[in-house]
């Protein structure tokens, strides 16, 4: 499927709204520490709060993808087949902005969205003159270019994540989270473990919990809320990593909320700009992809490690 319901609503490049900056310079900024100020990092850090969660996973063999109704075949959901899953260990929620800073203070990471100097940005997010002037990218002309939106930026300079500390980080590329697990001692899951967690232990469902997206009319997820992209009936954006109960491994949020990048390169579980009116990826089975320097303000990860 191409054009607007195609992969690119879920993560376009930001190559495609970005004009004449094709990133010169960009390998020396990479040796530059960020640009987060100290402040704003030791502030963040003091409200990590809870240490990491890992749930251990047992090994098993599952059904992984799906060919009912709700699946896309064009983004390789099936066929359905077995696969064989080792037994793992998967952070319960995936990484917050908190969690971000301590790495961020210790190391002096520049993401990538700070190296190439902006990042894609959902349009009902930003204040009417960014939502005004910012590029679109043409194939889904709801994500924003904003120049300086960035993890502790999310909406672009005049944004903040005080606040929403235990929020998922968000705007990190792939290289960005395989440095942060790398510097946890983890590493992403892969993504066959990554929808083995996800499905909780049931069998071919769509949902963590079941067949029922709400079941006797109670959310369970972040998706977006109202007609997509225009007409949101309630608030849009990323919630804390535990607003919603977890799964039957322990594990909160795999669907909505953010997409999850996997040790493959391909995002896994949905965020909250999927809706049922545009878009149904906010599924155990749905998957995405993007270029691993792509940075978007619906992305996040969360680690795994071996047992
Ligand atoms: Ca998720």
């Amino acid at each position: 499927m191409s054009g607007a319901r195609g992969q690119s609503c879920c993560a376009p490049g930001a190559g495609e709204a970005r004009s004449d900056r094709s990133g010169c310079g960009a390998a020396s900024r990479a040796q530059e520490p960020t640009g987060a100020p100290s402040s704003l990092l030791r502030a963040l850090t003091e409200r990590a709060g809870d240490q990491l969660t890992m749930a251990g996973l047992p090994g098993g063999t599952f059904l992984m993808g799906s060919e009912d109704h709700l699946a896309y075949p064009q983004d390789g959901e099936g066929p359905v087949r077995e696969v064989d899953v080792e037994a793992f260990a998967m952070a319960t929620t995936t990484v917050t902005v908190a969690e971000f800073a301590a790495f961020v203070a210790e190391t002096g990471h520049r993401t990538d969205a700070e190296v190439q100097g902006d990042s894609l940005v959902f349009q009902g997010l930003l204040p009417a003159d960014l939502r005004r002037s910012a590029p679109r990218v043409t194939a889904a002309p709801w994500w924003c270019l904003v120049a300086g939106a960035c993890w502790y930026a999310p909406e672009g300079p005049n944004s903040s994540v005080r606040g929403r500390e235990q929020h998922p980080v968000t705007h990190v590329s792939h290289r960005d989270a395989r440095a942060y697990a790398q510097w946890a001692g983890a590493r992403l899951p892969g993504e066959e473990e990554w929808e083995y967690a996800c499905r909780g232990g049931l069998a071919q469902q769509p949902y963590p919990w079941g067949a029922v997206r709400e079941p006797a009319g109670r959310k369970l997820m972040n998706i977006f809320p109202g007609d997509f992209p225009e007409a949101p009936q309630g608030a849009v954006g990323t919630v804390a990593v535990r607003s919603y109960p977890p799964n039957g491994f322990g594990l909160y949020e795999t669907t909505g909320n953010v997409w999850e990048w996997t040790a493959q390169g391909v995002l896994r579980g949905g965020s909250y700009m999927c809706h049922a009116s545009y878009c149904r990826r906010y599924r155990t089975s749905a998957r995405t992809t993007a270029t691993p320097d792509t940075s978007l303000g619906h992305t996040g990860f969360r680690l795994a490690a071996d047992l």
